[in-house]
This record gives C-alpha cells, sequence and structure tokens, in this order.
C-alpha cells in the first residue's frame, strides 16, 4: 500500500471520462488499496482512481467519523440506477480543489449499482452524507467536479485562482 499524489486543479486529467474496469484483478485491488490509503492520509471521505492520475471507474469511500471503526466502501463501475425527487443540500469540498467550499444541491437519495472488490454485482440504497459523497465521485468519474455545480461566477473566480497559483509555481520569481 502507498499513499499517491493528488491531482489539483487546473490539471486537465481531472476533466477525462474514466474508462469501465474489464475485470477486477488483484492490481485493480491493490490500487484500490493505494486509493483508500491515499484517501485516510488527506484525510477525506472519498476518492475517485482519477484524482490519483488513473482515468478507471473506481471509488472508495468511508464516511464513519473518528469516534467510529473504519468502515471502507470500495465501488468498481458505479451507476446510479434510481434517485429521489426529494434533494438535500451539503456544504461540499474536494481533495482536488483544497480549501474551497460551497452548498451543492443533489438528489437526497439515490440506489447505486456497482462491483465490490471481489468484483460480485451489488446495488446499495443511500442517503444522508453517503448519497452526496457517492454522487460527488460518480460525477469525478464523468470528469465533473463540485464547482461545476456552482454559480458560474463562482466557479470562474476557482479556476482562475488555482490556474494563476500554478502557473506562479512554476515561474521562478
Ligand atoms: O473529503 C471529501 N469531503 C466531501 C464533503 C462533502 C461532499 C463531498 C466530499 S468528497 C471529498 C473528497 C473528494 O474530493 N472526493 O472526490
Ligand atoms: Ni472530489
Amino acid at each position: 500500500m502507498a499513499v499517491r499524489e493528488i491531482i489539483k486543479l487546473p490539471d486537465p486529467v481531472l476533466k477525462s471520462v474514466s474508462t469501465p474496469v474489464e475485470q477486477v484483478t488483484e492490481d485493480v485491488r491493490a490500487l484500490l488499496d493505494d486509493m483508500l490509503e491515499t484517501m485516510y492520509d488527506a484525510p477525506g471521505i472519498g476518492l475517485a482512481a482519477v484524482q490519483i492520475g488513473i482515468a478507471k471507474r473506481l471509488v472508495v469511500i468511508d464516511i464513519a467519523n473518528e469516534e467510529e471503526p473504519p468502515d471502507p466502501i470500495f465501488l468498481i463501475n458505479p451507476e446510479i440506477v434510481w434517485w429521489s425527487e426529494e434533494t438535500a443540500e451539503y456544504e461540499e469540498g474536494c481533495l482536488s480543489i483544497p480549501e474551497v467550499f460551497g452548498d451543492v444541491t443533489r438528489p437526497a437519495e439515490v440506489r447505486v449499482r456497482y462491483q465490490d472488490r471481489e468484483g460480485q454485482p451489488c446495488e446499495r440504497q443511500c442517503e444522508g452524507l453517503l448519497a452526496t459523497c457517492i454522487q460527488h465521485e460518480i460525477d469525478h468519474l464523468n470528469g465533473v467536479l463540485f464547482i461545476d455545480l456552482l454559480s458560474r461566477l463562482k466557479r470562474d473566480r476557482v479556476v482562475k485562482k488555482f490556474t494563476k497559483a500554478a502557473k506562479q509555481a512554476k515561474e521562478p520569481a
């Protein structure tokens, strides 16, 4: 297991549409383990493979709090097969856009179809923070960031700030 580097805005890799995983091999499980370690190290409650530069449809999530035992969820090729009409608003953040937060409204409940780390087909009904997190991660698999769901003004401000910071980091003073 290893902590990998997390890709940050404005890296164009984050805009990639990730490709489905055909077979759940030992290599896939090793990658999921690296993703989990990277997420715990950050720390965050979810991570998509594209955030460590690998555009495959792989997600790890753990929404357990500090007092609870770890409860990792591994999702391979996740897709939402049902969502509620009722919506919920959460203040979201993203490990690829550090220190930026914004209120996002999404369906309050979703049903997700995926394969687990053994490659077994599964379905899971999710609500609350888990429903929000799963939708945030599946958006990553489609090249969508939570700032894309904010007002154009707010998104443009964030992109501009990160683009400027990246440029300054590259140029000598
Ligand atoms: O750690 C994270 N917290 C979070 C909070 C509210 C809504 C979504 C998230 S996901 C985020 C980690 C991340 O960037 N996953 O892609
Ligand atoms: Ni994110």
